[in-house]
């Protein structure tokens, strides 16, 4: 911040606090963190997608003059460890004992003096295999005879994980058989992986002595692990301490507690010593949470004038070797109910079968918003190819069926409640901004003249349900989705916020000191925002979902709210009024009518710890703490257009222009959502024009560097053009929606649409993402590039 810069005392653009140690190279990672006598383990992994195992030969490596430890499934079976409860209630091998079931599974971990010893010895260790034939297709994951990845779950006899159904079957299929139109698409939301630029990793220190298991780790919910390790390890839960410091990314990677971290908390207990592990680029792209592997067969129905009337969809979810997904008990498919998107419509249905293949496990991922992410997708290009089929404009077509802002709260076919929005307003701005009927001009003109320069216009409009959740429908192994948050304001009134929500690149210690700042008037350059440390915050559900603002923003408006009527206590007394007489201004109680006779938050911060008399029954400080269970989701929107120019001779797609309109509600700093939709709207380039977790059918993975997993840089980027409305939402204290996965969720379909409207002409009406050179080539050509 340059010295002239104003902080605003509340909401409004602020640099980031963060930055300060960020930008000098003084962050401190989970692989800054160096111990006395730390030890350094390394995973061995299976290069098998599916195979047995005979035997595990470790004397090689335990003879290393270097190596402390060598652990095996064996050694965890010993322990009652080998395998795991997942998020989903499934179990996972920590090191595998009696097959390998993805390429890159664990199945052993090495303890050394230094990490290249550790993986010099994972060499020296002989596992012999027996390949058994894998899984690799979703699609033929329920084939008769297909083999069974899961045959350590008894009597289980295919790969069947479970069903899920959602809305009124019955009505929706009526719905479907008098409509005049019905359009049906098969998509694939590909596998694609979030590849934050820390990749996982741990540090885990087990003190003999005193029996306290400290963890530095990379997590985005330090207090959900430490539940789970107690509970799974049996470790008394107050003798265990997460600390999740700073965090390079997390994009739903870290939600989940991964082989790794058990191994070096065993590593610590077995050699007495901490234990650091930490994964390479390859080991972080094959073995953790991926994101998406949806099979959607998707069907609109409409009357021939474009009123769309129900939607229905039949999905075939690809879990993994594992069911590893990080989503709500009640939600196997995530939120993915909300596929009727952003639309009055008179019914829909939805089936997600998910199956087991041998492949990494995860799935709810990468800016996902619990499975949000498939669902506007879904739904927004089922839009386009109705529009295609009516012979309709796009824009016009949505613009006839948005819900109409009269009727929020709306209550979705599906069961949800939208809580606000403006959903035409957004659409027109976002048409206005882009300039779109000269854009259509242009296109017109293009096609009149022919050649091979391509150009498309598409749109996405998309609503999010962000914030879980209500505790009653929502929590994660039986733990309620609530947050705490502590406020303590010091005598000097400079204050210290503590939450358990887990910043990983998302700011809060700079916007959740606004929000303080914002209900107290005390400088959010005075509040410190503590977090990512179990010992020192209150128990809360952590980072994803986009929860934190939704949730701990509105714990830490209750809490400041909560320290602002406690000073209105002290200032009663310290100005010998009634408090009933006080009024507050931001910063200062003050007597009503007599704005001079008043005390500023700092002076009663002082005040509260002196020996002013206060009323009977009423303690000294300022202090307060609250826990927050949201009363609904908050339901942020957006509408965006993308521009692209496709060269129909290569493929190749130059994304020219992208306009995004979000609807965040209340914007707590204006310059980090914006950030957080430069970064998605990034992330939906790359998703639709070219990552794709690819195996060949050997269950070999395809992807397992940056050579062959691409992620978009300025280079394939526009200069974004952001515009924004706001709605706020009605339940949350501040009027906030969360925001921090919106652009991800939304842009795809944006891009994908555009690039589908380019290839209109040439009688293209679908084709599936990574949309690359080569898929849009052959999609010309009008041959499929996978089948
Ligand atoms: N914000 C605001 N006004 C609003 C809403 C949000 O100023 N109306 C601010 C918040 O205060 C916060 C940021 O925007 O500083 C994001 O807030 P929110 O939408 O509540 O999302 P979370 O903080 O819960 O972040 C989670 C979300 C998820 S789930 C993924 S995945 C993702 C994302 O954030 N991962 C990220 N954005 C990321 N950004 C970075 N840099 N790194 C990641 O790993
Ligand atoms: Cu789904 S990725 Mo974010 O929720 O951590």
């Amino acid at each position: 911040m340059t010295a002239t810069e104003e902080v605003p005392m509340g909401f409004g653009r602020m640099h980031r606090k963060e930055d300060a140690r960020f930008l000098r190279g003084r962050g401190n990672y989970v692989d800054d963190v160096v111990l006395p006598g730390m030890l350094h383990g390394a995973v061995l992994r299976s290069p098998y997608a599916h195979a047995k195992i005979l035997s595990v030969d470790t004397s090689a490596a335990e003879a290393h003059p270097k190596v402390r430890a060598v652990i095996t499934g064996e050694t965890l079976a010993g322990l009652d460890l080998a395998w795991m409860p997942t998020l989903s209630g499934d179990v996972q091998a920590v090191l595998a004992t009696d097959k390998v079931r993805f390429q890159g599974q664990e199945v052993a971990f090495v303890v050394a003096e230094d990490r290249y010893s550790a993986r010099d010895a994972l060499e020296l260790i002989d596992v012999e295999y027996e390949p058994l034939a894998p899984v690799v297709d979703a699609r033929k994951a329920l084939d008769a005879g297909a083999p069974v990845i899961r045959d350590d779950l008894e009597g289980r006899a295919d790969n069947h994980i479970f069903d899920w159904e959602t809305g009124d079957k019955a009505r929706t299929d009526e719905v479907f058989a008098n409509a005049e139109v019905v359009a049906v698409q098969d998509m694939l939301y590909p596998r694609v992986h979030p590849a934050p630029m820390e990749t996982c990793g741990s540090v885990a220190d087990m003190d003999p002595v005193t029996g306290k298991l400290t963890i530095w780790t990379t997590t985005q919910a330090p207090h959900a692990h430490r539940t789970v390790y107690a509970l799974v390890a049996g470790l008394p839960e107050h003798k265990i301490r997460v600390i999740s410091p700073d965090i390079g990314g997390g994009f739903g990677n870290k939600v989940g507690i991964y082989p790794g971290y058990v191994c070096s908390i065993v590593g610590s207990i077995l050699t007495g010593k901490p234990v650091k592990w930490m994964e390479d680029r390859s080991e972080n792209l094959m073995s953790t949470s991926f994101a998406r592997d949806y099979h959607m067969h998707g069907e609109i129905a409409s009357t021939k004038d474009g009123k769309i009337l129900g939607v229905r969809v039949k999905v075939l979810a690809d879990h993994g070797a594992f069911n590893g997904t990080a989503q709500p008990t009640k939600y196997p498919a995530g939120f993915f109910g909300v596929f009727t998107g952003s639309y009055d419509i008179e019914a829909a249905h939805a089936e997600v079968t998910g199956v087991y293949t041998n492949k990494a496990p995860g799935g709810v991922a990468y800016a996902c918003s619990f499975r949000i992410t498939e669902a506007v997708y879904l739904v927004e290009r089922l839009v386009d190819v109705l529009a295609h089929d009516l012979g309709l404009d796009p824009a016009e077509l949505r613009l006839r069926n948005l819900l109409r802002p009269e009727q929020f709260p709306y209550q979705s076919k599906t069961g949800w409640e939208y809580d606000s929005g403006d959903y035409p307003r957004a659409l027109r701005l976002a048409l206005d901004m882009v300039g779109y009927e000269k854009l259509r001009e242009e296109q017109a003109k293009r096609r009149e003249a022919g050649g091979e320069q391509l150009m498309g216009i598409g749109m996405a409009f998309f609503t999010e349900a962000v914030g879980a959740g209500p505790r009653k429908h929502m929590d994660i192994l039986g733990l309620g989705m609530a947050d705490g948050a502590e406020l303590r304001v010091h005598p000097t009134g400079k204050a210290v916020l503590r939450l358990s929500v887990q910043s990983q690149g998302q700011g809060h210690e700079t916007t959740f000191a606004q929000i303080v700042a914002e209900e107290l008037g005390i400088s959010p350059e005075d509040i410190d925002v503590v977090h990512g440390d179990t010992d020192q915050t209150p128990f809360g559900l952590g980072t994803y979902g986009s929860r934190s603002t939704p949730v701990s923003g509105a714990a830490t408006a209750v809490v400041a709210r909560k320290v602002r009527e406690r000073a209105k206590i002290v200032a009663a007394a310290m100005l010998e009024v009634s408090a009933d007489d006080l009024e507050w201004e931001k910063g200062r109680w003050f007597v009503k009518g007599d704005r001079a006779a008043g005390k500023s938050i700092q002076d009663i911060a002082m005040a509260a710890h002196s020996n002013l008399e206060l009323p009977e029954g009423v303690e000294g400080h300022l202090d307060a703490t609250c826990v927050y269970n949201p009363p609904n989701l908050t339901y942020p929107f957006g509408a965006y257009v993308c521009v692209v120019d496709v060269d129909a001779g290569t493929g190749q797609v130059k994304v020219r222009r992208f306009v995004a309109v979000d609807d965040c509600g209340v914007r707590i700093n204006p310059m980090i959502v914006e950030g957080q939709v430069h970064g998605g709207l990034a992330d939906g380039v790359g998703m639709a024009l070219m990552q794709g977790m690819a195996f060949d059918e050997d269950g070999n993975h395809l992807g397992g560097s940056f050579m062959d997993y691409l992620l978009p840089t300025s280079m394939e980027c526009p200069s974004w053009e952001l515009g924004e409305t706001v709605t706020p939402s009605p339940h949350h204290p501040i009027g906030a929606k969360g925001v921090g996965e919106s652009a991800t969720v939304g842009s795809p379909a944006a891009v994908v649409n555009a690039v589908l409207d380019a290839l209109k002409p040439h009688g293209v009406r679908h084709a599936d993402m990574p949309l690359t050179p080569a898929a849009v080539w052959c999609a010309l050509q009008g041959r499929p590039i996978r089948t």
